[in-house]
């Protein structure tokens, strides 16, 4: 049998038990690969979910894009409104007229105005549209200094990653015939609460890769119902470092010390001690942007190396992360991702990838 990973080092694989059973097995059979995706609330998961299927079935369709106008639309009013609720919030004044008016008027506005439906319902066909009016009292908002000045704090007011993104382009999207891009996609922040499941198929093998959702609670509970899983990937976010959680249970919580709690129970967990582990230390891009005027040593004053220097906060990071691991006979593979590139998630998961088949080589020979 020759090499079943798409590195081309021609080796023959061999059973290593010698069973006839297992070396009479058809080339063509497919053999699964269980991979499930954990990490703490909005470290990437869904987004990374979502750029499996742009990178194995070959882009998103016309008729998928679409189906997410009403998210994108969604998107835009929450971050619109939470960018306006942090200016009013701050005490910061609006720096025109002009931008204090159309505070006013798109403060007032509901969701209907929109074509929004609840939440819930934003599945439904596609009835969202963001006025042309509206539109441009959005970029009035966006470039005024005061929502610059609250964005530039996007931790404390607690401002999704994608509010500039969105804010950026709702010209663009408020367009009669707007059809979502991938990007538009992958930038949506979605809260999921069932379990998503997706499959694909590299030569005789499947993956099947499952995101347990987010519910906070429920995570330690999740868990424990998978069993026989060949790899873990563990989603925690670099950019983490300065934002704390507001809910219930995990009040006040700093995101990063969260996900390495997380982390530091699931790798100890006994069922998934033979499972081949890789944390991704996900929205590089956000903590290159963010480090430049939130220092990490203002959250974690053990970290001494420079301010404004992401590969050192990197550094850092990944040590904790590391450190968390050490006294386990595990090794655990490291890459920094940007879960919103496709490229760069494309050459990064084709390692992972091989990686995975490699290091559970034993359970299918
Ligand atoms: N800029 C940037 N945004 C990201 C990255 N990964 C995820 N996001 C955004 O972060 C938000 C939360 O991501 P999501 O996948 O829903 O997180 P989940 O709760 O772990 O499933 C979404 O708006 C994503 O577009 C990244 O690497 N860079
Ligand atoms: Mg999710």
């Amino acid at each position: 049998m020759s090499c079943p990973i798409s590195c081309y080092c021609g080796m023959v694989v061999k059973c290593r038990c010698n069973c006839t059973a297992k070396e009479n097995r058809t080339p063509n059979a497919t053999r699964l690969v269980y991979v499930l995706l954990l990490g703490a609330a909005e470290t990437g998961k869904s987004t990374m979910m979502r750029q499996m299927k742009i990178i194995h079935d070959n882009g998103m369709s016309t008729l998928t894009l679409r189906s997410y106008k009403n998210h994108v639309i969604r998107n835009v009013y929450n971050c619109l409104k939470l960018l306006i609720r942090a200016v009013l919030e701050s005490g910061i004044s609006w720096s025109t007229e002009e931008a204090s008016q159309a505070s006013n008027v798109l403060n007032g506005l509901s969701a209907i105005a929109w074509g929004l439906q609840d939440e819930e319902s934003s599945t439904a066909i596609s009835m969202a549209l963001v006025p042309a009016a509206h539109s441009r009292l959005a970029s009035i908002i966006w470039n005024d200094d005061a929502a610059q000045q609250c964005w530039s704090k996007a931790n404390e007011y607690n401002l999704p990653d994608s509010t500039a993104y969105y804010l950026s382009e709702v010209e663009r999207i408020s367009n009669d015939t707007y059809i979502p891009t991938q990007e538009d996609v992958l930038r949506l922040r979605l809260p999921t609460k069932a379990v998503a499941v997706y499959d694909f198929t590299h030569k005789d093998w499947t993956f099947q890769i499952t995101d347990v959702g987010g519910q906070r609670g429920e995570r330690r509970r999740w868990i424990r119902l998978f069993d026989g899983i060949h790899a873990i990937i563990f989603l925690a976010a670099l950019s983490e470092y300065d934002q704390f959680w507001s809910d219930e249970e995990e009040d006040g919580i700093n995101r990063l010390e969260l996900s390495l709690r997380l982390f530091r129970e699931t790798v100890r967990y006994w069922g998934f001690s033979r499972s081949t582990f890789i944390l991704f230390l996900n929205k590089v891009d956000v903590l290159g942007q963010k480090i430049t005027t939130s220092h990490l040593n203002s959250y974690f004053p053990d970290y001494y190396g420079p301010q404004r220097d992401a590969q050192r906060a990197i550094k850092y990071i990944k040590e904790k992360f590391m450190t968390a691991a050490i006294d386990l006979d595990r090794s655990v593979y490291a890459h920094e991702t940007c879960a919103t590139d496709t490229d760069r998630t494309k050459f990064i998961f084709t390692a992972v990838r091989d990686h995975i088949l490699w290091s559970n080589i034993g359970d299918f020979f």
